[in-house]
């Protein structure tokens, strides 16, 4: 079984996010997903309006994945791919070059993000309809 494994905070979901698990899913037979803790994210500097638990329920809905796992540091990810018995690391391609040391442990792809959409995007054209 090939293993991959994506990493990321997934806050309200969006087409971006299922195109980036849809073509990971692609690279193995089995998708795992470490979800940033809400203290990770504050790590990160980022507030997601859902929580942990509720990210990690909406992730383990969506048909390409098979396994979530929270993301508590910056330095778990050797770990991980060791542990999990990882191939494949797929993020996409804002983080091009940053996560090349995992070379030694598997294969790692840089995916092109989906254009035109972000959670940060989204909080910003609800809050403009919101105030007109
Ligand atoms: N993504 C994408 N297209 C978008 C938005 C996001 O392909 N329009 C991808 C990102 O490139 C990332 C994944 O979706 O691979 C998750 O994005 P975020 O939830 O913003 O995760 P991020 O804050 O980048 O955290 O250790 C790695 C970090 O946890 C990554």
């Amino acid at each position: 079984m090939k293993k991959v494994i994506t990493y990321g905070t997934f806050d309200l979901l969006h087409t971006g996010h299922i195109n980036i698990l849809r073509r990971a899913k692609e690279y193995g037979d089995y998708l795992i997903v470490a979800i940033s803790t809400d203290e990770f994210n504050a790590i990160k500097g980022k507030k997601a309006y859902y929580s942990y638990e509720q990210r990690k329920a909406i992730l383990e809905a969506v048909r390409y994945v098979d396994e979530v796992i929270p993301e508590c540091s910056w330095d778990q990810k050797i770990d991980d791919v060791k542990n999990y018995d990882v191939d494949v690391f797929v993020m996409g391609d804002d983080w091009r070059g940053k996560f090349d040391f995992l070379k030694e442990y598997c294969e790692v792809v840089y995916l092109p993000r989906t254009v035109g959409i972000s959670t940060t995007k989204i909080k910003e054209d609800l809050n403009k309809t919101q105030n007109g």
